[in-house]
This record gives C-alpha cells, sequence and structure tokens, in this order.
C-alpha cells in the first residue's frame, strides 16, 4: 500500500477513496509556504486564482465559482444516521448505505486526470483538549488554499493524529458543479463527510460548517460538550479586566461586525477596547472552575464581503488587504483590485462582474440584485491573524470564559432591543424560539419569520429536539453557567425605519449584559424577561433620544400572542423529542403574557 500519511488506518481510507474517484496523482498537503505558493502559480497559470494587485493587496487571489454554484444548498444537505429518527424532522435524511451507494457513483472516476490532495487539518489549536482533527481529500486548489487560511494545516497534525482513529473523514470532488447532482451528506455515525458537485466555500471547506457544527454537534452531545453558530468576543474594561460573550445569529445577521466592533467615541476615550476570538463557530466546555469556556476552532474568517466598508466593519476591511482570496467579488480592472456592493460609492468603470462579464455601472441599480457587480454573497477568506483586534487569547489551548451567551434574530416588532432569561432552563427556551423575519419587497411588510433556533437550523448533525435536550442538560453540568440574553437590533418604526443604530453602538446593549452578569445593575421583569430599565442603558453622543429607548424596550404583546402560535406549529414540526421543559416553558409565557 502507498504511504501518504504513514499513518496506516488513514492510509487504508486514502486509498480507498483513491481508487474509486481514480485520480492521477495524490499530494499530502503539508502545510509549508513553498508548497502553498505552488499551488497559487499552478492556479493562476489554470486560471482559477487571478493575482491581484501585489503592491495594494500583498497575497490576495480572485475566484470565481460556477454561477449555480454560489451558496450553501440546504437542500441538499443530509444527515445520514442509521435512524431516520436519530437526524430528525427538521434536517433531510438519506439512509448511509443508500447515500453511500448514490454517491459512490457521482465520485467514481470523478478525478481522473485530476490531483487529489490529502489536507491534514486541526479545529483548534493542534494537541489542545479541545482540538479535533480531520483530513480531507478534495482534488480542488481552491479548497487547499481555503483550508489552509481556515484551519489548522500540515504535518504536525499528522503527528497529533497518533494511530488516526477518531478522525473525520472528508471527501470532496467537483465533479461536474452539476446542481441537480450536488449532495453534502454526513455519516455522524463514521465520522464522515462526503461533498460532491459543489465548489462554493460553506460546501466544500469541510472544516466549517460540516466538521466545526453538524460532526461536532453530534460528538458534543456524546462527549458531554457544546459545538454552536456562535461568535466570541471580548470587552476590554479601562482597568484592564476582560469579560467574553458568545452569540448566535442567524446567516447573515452580523455576526462578522459584531464581532470585530469598533467601541463608540465615549467608550474608546474611556478606555474600552473591544477583542475578537471569533466570528462564526464556538465549541465550549466546562471548565474545572465550573465555568463554561470557549474556543474558535478555525483559523481565519469565510465573511460576506458586500457591507463591509470603512463604516460597517473597519477591522474586517483591514483584515482582508493581504493574504486572502476573494470569491464571486467585482474585479476593477484599472487597479487589479476587488469591489463589492458598499465598500465605498465609487462604482468602477472598468470592471468585470462576479460572473467574469464587464460590468454596466450605469445599469446599477441598488435595489434589484441581478445588477450588482459582486454576487450579494461574495466572500473573503483571511487570516485571523491578520486582524487588527484579534484577542490575545485567540490561540490560547484553554479557550476563554464565557459570561453570558446571547441569541438574537431579525425582528421587526416582537423581540425589544434586548432582555436576560430568567435561568439557563428559560434560557434554552429563549434560543429554541429564535427566529429571523425576511425582508418583504413591499416597504413595511411584515417579513416571513423562519424559526431557527440557537441560529443552528441548517447545522444540527442530529435530531432538534435531542439537540435542546442537550442544552438542557448541559445546564445542569455547569456550576458557573452563563447568563442567557436575546437582543434585536432590527427593530423598526412603522415605516420600516431601523429604530436602533446598531454596529458599534451594540457595545452599549452588551455592556449592560455584562453588568447584569455581574449584578451591578437592576432590571425590571417582563412576562419575556428582564428588560433594562432605560436609563440604564448609555445612549450619550446617540441621535436617539429616551423616549424611543423606552420604545425598544417595551414588550408588545399581540405579536408574542401571535408569536405563540408559530412557536407551537414550529415545536409541532421538530416533533416528538421537543423536551417536556420546554413547552413548560412555553405554557409559562403563555401564561404571563395572560
Ligand atoms: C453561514 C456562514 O452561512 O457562516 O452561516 O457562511
Ligand atoms: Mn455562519
Amino acid at each position: 500500500m502507498k504511504e501518504i500519511t504513514k499513518i496506516p488506518y488513514i492510509d487504508e481510507w486514502i486509498q480507498e477513496m483513491a481508487a474509486m474517484t481514480q485520480p492521477d496523482r495524490i499530494v499530502l498537503i503539508d502545510g509549508t509556504e513553498a508548497q502553498a505558493e505552488d499551488l497559487r502559480a499552478q492556479a493562476v497559470s489554470t486560471g482559477e486564482l487571478t493575482k491581484l494587485n501585489q503592491d495594494l493587496l500583498p497575497g490576495c487571489y480572485l475566484h470565481r465559482t460556477a454561477i449555480n454554484d454560489v451558496a450553501r444548498v440546504e437542500g441538499r444537505t443530509f444527515i445520514c444516521t442509521s435512524k431516520k429518527e436519530d437526524a430528525g424532522n427538521i434536517n433531510n435524511w438519506m439512509a448511509p448505505a443508500e447515500c453511500y451507494a448514490k454517491l459512490s457513483k457521482l465520485y467514481t472516476g470523478s478525478m481522473k486526470g485530476r490531483t487529489m490532495y490529502v489536507i491534514p487539518y486541526s479545529m483548534g489549536q493542534v494537541g489542545s483538549d479541545f482540538a479535533k482533527y480531520g483530513i480531507e481529500l478534495t482534488d480542488s486548489i481552491y479548497v487547499v488554499l481555503n483550508m489552509l487560511i481556515m484551519t489548522r494545516v500540515g504535518l504536525h497534525v499528522l503527528d497529533a493524529m497518533g494511530d488516526g482513529k477518531g478522525f473525520i473523514k472528508g471527501l470532496h470532488a467537483r465533479a461536474d458543479i452539476d446542481e441537480e447532482n450536488r449532495y453534502i451528506c454526513h455519516f455522524p455515525e463514521d465520522n464522515t463527510i462526503w461533498s460532491v458537485n459543489s465548489g462554493y466555500g460553506g460546501n466544500v471547506l469541510l472544516g466549517k460548517k460540516c466538521f466545526a457544527l453538524r460532526i461536532a454537534s453530534y460528538l458534543g452531545k456524546k462527549e458531554g460538550w457544546m459545538a454552536e453558530h456562535m461568535l466570541i468576543l471580548g470587552i476590554e474594561y479601562p482597568d484592564g479586566e476582560i469579560r467574553y460573550i458568545s452569540a448566535a445569529f442567524p446567516s447573515a445577521c452580523g455576526k462578522t461586525n459584531l464581532a470585530m466592533l469598533i467601541p463608540p467615541e465615549v467608550y474608546k476615550k474611556a478606555g474600552y477596547k473591544v477583542w475578537c476570538v471569533g466570528d462564526d463557530i464556538a465549541w465550549l466546555r466546562v471548565g474545572k472552575d465550573g465555568r463554561l469556556w470557549a474556543i474558535n476552532p478555525e483559523n481565519g474568517f469565510f465573511g460576506v464581503a458586500p457591507g463591509t466598508n470603512e463604516h460597517s466593519n473597519p477591522n474586517a476591511l483591514h483584515t482582508t488587504t493581504k493574504n486572502t482570496i476573494f470569491t464571486n467579488v467585482a474585479l476593477d480592472l484599472d487597479t487589479n483590485t476587488v469591489w463589492w456592493e458598499g465598500l465605498n460609492n465609487d462604482l468602477p468603470h472598468n470592471c468585470i462582474d462576479w460572473k467574469g462579464n464587464v460590468w454596466d455601472y450605469t445599469k446599477f441599480d441598488k435595489k434589484d440584485k441581478s445588477t450588482c457587480a459582486a454576487h450579494p454573497n461574495s466572500r473573503f477568506t483571511a487570516m485571523a491573524v491578520n486582524c487588527p483586534c484579534l484577542s490575545s487569547e485567540f490561540d490560547n489551548p484553554a479557550g476563554v470564559p464565557i459570561s453570558a451567551i446571547v441569541f438574537g434574530g431579525r425582528r421587526a416588532k416582537t423581540a425589544p432591543l434586548v432582555y436576560q432569561s430568567f435561568d439557563w432552563q428559560h434560557g434554552t427556551f429563549v434560543g429554541s424560539i429564535m427566529a429571523s423575519e425576511t425582508t418583504a419587497a413591499a416597504a413595511g411588510a411584515v417579513g416571513v419569520v423562519r424559526r431557527d433556533p440557537m441560529a443552528m437550523r441548517p447545522f444540527v448533525g442530529y435530531d432538534m429536539g435531542d439537540y435542546w435536550a442537550h442544552w438542557l442538560d448541559m445546564g445542569k453540568k455547569i456550576p458557573n453557567a452563563p447568563k442567557i440574553f436575546h437582543v434585536n437590533w432590527f427593530r423598526t418604526d412603522d415605516e420600516g425605519h431601523f429604530i436602533w443604530p446598531g454596529f458599534g453602538d451594540n457595545m452599549r446593549v452588551l455592556l449592560w449584559i455584562l453588568a447584569r452578569c455581574e449584578g451591578k445593575v437592576e432590571a425590571k421583569e417582563t412576562a419575556i424577561g428582564y428588560i433594562p430599565y432605560a436609563d440604564d442603558i448609555n445612549i450619550e453622543g446617540l441621535d436617539i433620544d429616551k423616549a424611543v429607548l423606552e420604545e425598544l424596550l417595551t414588550v408588545d404583546v399581540a405579536s408574542w400572542k401571535t408569536d405563540i402560535e408559530n412557536i407551537k406549529e414550529f415545536y409541532a414540526q421538530v416533533g416528538e423529542r421537543v423536551p417536556a421543559e420546554l413547552y413548560t416553558q412555553l405554557k409559562a409565557l403563555e401564561e404571563r403574557l395572560g
């Protein structure tokens, strides 16, 4: 047998996958800069990457995916457990044998004439208690180069893997990028992920959503820890003390912006700072001290480009000025740099759009996505170490202690700016009823509510009811548990305008949250939880008066009553495994609302 990793258990699996996919060559990715540079040069020579202006954007490249392959595909994402009930009603399910057979056909011979790259990677600091290891086999250089940014890759990972048992087996083949045969399949009972017919990040960077959320959530349930769709940030007080918050928001609700926020002037002047530990995923374990400790298992940011600018997120913008891979943004031919909607108001006049066509800026209409130069889900893959506000604890193998967990969604009316749950059990209920409204086309129209519990709807690798039971159970195992809150930055007035300024000013709410955790501020008890007294949210320097803040802090009982019906429907859809405790919480809420 050919030795690739020199770990027999792993090499056997590689040979088996290679016998099926039939690559011309197998190359082990060793994590060296020399090898990465070779691969970049190769990708540039085939047009897979475009080298950008190296004076302005050193180490930066542009990639365009196929036009039919620009986002995660929930409809083609499967959890393949032996029993359908274990995948639950929210996930798509396929029987493992059927799925392996179906995908084997698609993989067979798919790497003929191509190279199979073997990427040994770690989620979390190699050798730490948190770390979990995987190998991704892929025939895409783009995937290799992205994995080199997003995860910790190299031969040291193989050294840490010992006999390799328990590693996560990932297989990705581009095949024909055929949407009809695109599959993102997870076999949690076999530690296996199979992805085929896509080249888009979320479907093919298998360390991210597939491993660090879907497979890891399953492992977390089995092993007594949690894998969550959460950012992690630290707030440093003027006296140097840092407190950490983790927060879950549905995709595209501003997690990266919150994780890297710039404090408002009043706080900056007073000496407050914000540090980013992670922008998308948190792994959480109970520490010896009885607190909940978190790491960001990733090593980079796979962020949405449009809307990122000097005002919304200067830290992210700065992070992307070197060693970054841009995907599906626009190419400004005058400068050989990148552009996207919301970067600035200087529409490039000589520009190639995300589809690779000449872009006519005179036809650009903000309200019509089809006229955009960059795809609305275009991305940057950037190294965490390039982030100006990266936490000094980013690499700490022990992680950071979490004081507060924050859930949030996009609600026009229902949720107030912030409220605190009564306790962990109630907090779990608050997470389970998380929701976001899609913005309807007609101004002022109420959007469609999508329930997205803990922002994990697309990412729980098993039954949603069991996942909630795991949350309830974890609460009993954390002697000094974080307090749980809910925020809503997106409340609107009757004309549909956002009331709260958001962005850096969200820090004002986070400071109230931390003050509550330390018992330093009183709150008003309401039907849904504890709500701040308006005087306790600092609005100095904001163009908001107290009456508006009070409005933001009211509980709209009528819309909560409507919401209760929607929650009941959702719980029924999740099915039999919804824990009785959550139904008790729901009933209690209903009674409190009157
Ligand atoms: C997401 C992402 O879709 O982080 O949530 O890419
Ligand atoms: Mn995400």
